[in-house]
């Protein structure tokens, strides 16, 4: 009994420290871009995975996508709630300003099975 409280604990000790990490190195990336723009968020489009999965991010800041993966992919949300993306070869990026909050849902138009969700809270 004892032992299974303490491991439950440690994980959650786990999951907050990465959450700290995460935030810390958004906040470097934005720092040494340009101080003054809107935050920007960045997808990672890598083994037909969108990475993270889901992002929550808050209304008028960026987010880029960027293609790790060898295979072309597009960036096209399912309820139009921004314009989709060419298709992006290896290392191309693209990049909205997010609008309204509300849950945006996306996928690939290649590889339809790809998808991705943003959550945008008020700014
Ligand atoms: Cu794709």
């Amino acid at each position: 009994m004892h032992t299974v409280i303490s491991n439950h604990t440690a994980l959650i000790i786990f999951a907050a420290g990465s959450l700290f990490f995460a935030d810390l190195s958004l906040g470097q990336t934005e720092k040494g871009a340009s101080p003054d723009d809107a935050k920007t968020n960045q997808i990672v489009i890598k083994d037909f995975h969108f990475t993270p999965q889901t992002l929550t991010v808050k209304s008028g800041e960026k987010i880029t996508w960027i293609n790790r993966d060898e295979e072309p992919h597009t960036v096209v949300s399912v309820e139009k709630q921004f314009k989709k993306s060419a298709p992006l070869d290896t290392d191309q990026e693209f990049t909205i300003t997010v609008g309204l909050p509300g849950t945006y849902t996306y996928f690939c138009s290649v590889h339809p099975k790809m998808t991705g969700t943003i959550v945008v809270e008020k700014s």
